[in-house]
């Protein structure tokens, strides 16, 4: 019984749709709690080996619910680190570890920290009609959830700060054209193509993408010594796995390997 997101899985996919679309499928408390559910829950299912982030409605998400927020110049000062530090950050160290593709299907306005959820997936795809907004300097507070650390990476500082401190709409053809996604799709053709791939993806060696997502992702603050070093560990790794043993024989026998996902 869930009350501010959908939850399924379908052929090796969980799907998690935000789902408070009246209030542009910000985050309150609750939908927090429940998406770290349902998070736990895909990362404990050995069947599911990829998963689809996206929402209802005409918004992807506008960030933190800031009707929650007691801004009565009388009240105490609201500790919001302590909010990023209970819910935001989790969320995102959540979605770059969890050990198999994250596709994020974003299929409308994104503001705050809705806007950068997003960056700390593996495969983002776009409705044309999608805008990327860094809301947060319009209310005094700064880039969360990633954004900081991610956007100047993704589309460099001059970029990053024109988002940031002008809050300017980005669209979805700009964000593709700037590196900060990986795709842009017609509006109704977007839960089906986000769909297609990430159930594309829950057929492949899910241990061994799992380790290519942590190669690249420590790669942009490792020095390259590091990663060198990370390189040959990861690889002992796969090589260890079954899916890549199969893939070497369905290989030398020209035929389509079979991945187990183990
Ligand atoms: O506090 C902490 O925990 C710290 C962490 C903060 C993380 C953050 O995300 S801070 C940033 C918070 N988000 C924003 O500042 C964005 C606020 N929203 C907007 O700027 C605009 O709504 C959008 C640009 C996203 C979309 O504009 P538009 O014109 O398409 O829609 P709208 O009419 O503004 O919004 C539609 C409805 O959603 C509206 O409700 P109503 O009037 O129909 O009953 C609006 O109030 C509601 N809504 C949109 N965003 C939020 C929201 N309600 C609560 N909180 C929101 N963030």
């Amino acid at each position: 019984n869930l009350e501010y997101i959908l939850y399924s899985v379908e052929d090796g996919v969980a799907i998690l749709s935000l789902n408070r679309p009246k209030a542009l499928n910000s985050f309150n408390e609750a939908m927090h709690l429940e998406v770290k559910e349902a998070l736990k829950a895909t990362a404990g299912n050995p069947e599911v080996r990829a998963l689809l982030l996206t929402a209802e409605g005409r918004g992807f998400c506008a960030g933190q619910d800031l009707s929650d927020r007691n801004v009565d110049p009388n009240a105490n000062s609201p500790d919001l680190g302590l909010s990023i530090e209970r819910f935001y950050n989790p969320l995102i160290k959540t979605l770059q570890d969890l050990p198999m593709p994250v596709i994020c299907a974003v299929n409308g306005v994104a503001a705050g920290a809705g806007a950068n959820i997003p960056l700390a997936c593996d495969l983002v795809l776009a409705a044309r009609s999608a805008k990327f907004i860094q809301a947060f300097c319009k209310i005094g507070l700064v880039p969360d959830s990633g954004g900081s650390w991610f956007l100047p990476r993704l589309v460099g500082m001059a970029r990053a700060k024109h988002m940031a401190l002008l809050g300017t709409p980005v669209t979805a053809e700009q964000a593709y054209d700037w590196g900060m996604i990986y795709r842009v799709v017609d509006d109704e053709a977007l839960h089906n193509e986000a769909l297609t791939l990430a159930k594309q993806l829950a057929t492949q060696p899910t241990q061994g993408l799992a380790l290519i997502k942590r190669a690249l992702n420590s790669s942009v603050s490792n020095s390259f010594e590091e990663q060198m070093t990370l390189e040959r560990d990861l690889q002992r790794l796969a090589g260890r796995t079954a899916d890549y043993r199969e893939g070497v024989k369905a290989f030398m026998e020209k035929r389509t390997p079979e991945f187990k996902g183990r």
